[in-house]
């Protein structure tokens, strides 16, 4: 029997309401997600994890704003509101999520140079986090996915797990979205298609 995770994504204080990139409602999926940490075998979480002056930071580019898109060497990318920076309480998790069960913390985007999304690739979609090997090796198959923020870093993990052939679920009750602009519906779409099981 391939065992099963729970992977949360990025419950972090910046990521909810009084942080620096709230996304509404951020808070109100704490204890939905506490309850199901109480039922899998395993639990992973993530962790945006930012130096200051990261390329993703609107900050670091004259001439745009917050939630403008730019090119990088690696595509198009996002421009945040400085955000989730290393060591800071923004960067901590939700104070009443119970992560304690968590048997692994994998942190994404803490190369100045390049953001990370998925919880498996940079957002070159080529350099790995290590996910999937940790997954692999302990003999898990099966992941659920929960957190923050739907339409991005939970699409990107969730599309990038079923690549890596695990059986993908997205549990949308205990996410929250951004949705710049559409990204939501399009992101939800892109995972249905890829064979995500949203519930
Ligand atoms: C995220 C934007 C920037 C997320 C992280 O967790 O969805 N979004 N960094
Ligand atoms: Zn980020």
């Amino acid at each position: 029997m391939k065992e099963e995770a729970l992977v949360v994504i990025d419950v972090q204080n910046d990521f909810c309401p009084g942080g620096s990139l709230a996304v509404a409602g951020g808070d109100e999926i704490v204890p939905l997600i506490n309850e199901m940490i109480g039922r899998f075998e395993h639990v992973v979480l993530t962790q945006d994890w930012h130096p200051a002056g990261h390329s993703s930071f609107a900050s670091q580019h004259p001439g745009n704003q917050p939630f403008e898109t730019t090119k990088m060497p690696y595509g198009d990318q996002t421009l945040w509101p400085d955000h989730c920076m290393q060591g800071t309480v923004g960067a901590a998790f939700h104070g009443a999520l119970e992560w304690t069960r968590a048997e692994i913390v994998i942190r994404k985007g803490f190369r100045k140079t390049i953001d990370s999304y998925s919880a498996f690739f940079e957002n070159d979609h080529k350099t790995p986090t290590g996910l999937g090997g940790y997954l692999k090796e302990r003999g898990i198959g099966s992941i659920t996915l929960v957190g923050l923020a739907t339409d991005f870093c939970v699409a990107y993990s969730a599309l990038d797990a079923v690549k890596l052939g695990f059986d993908t679920t997205v549990r949308l009750d205990a996410c929250r979205a951004i949705d710049l602009g559409g990204t939501l519906e399009l992101m939800t779409g892109k995972m249905r298609d890829a064979g995500v099981k949203l519930i």
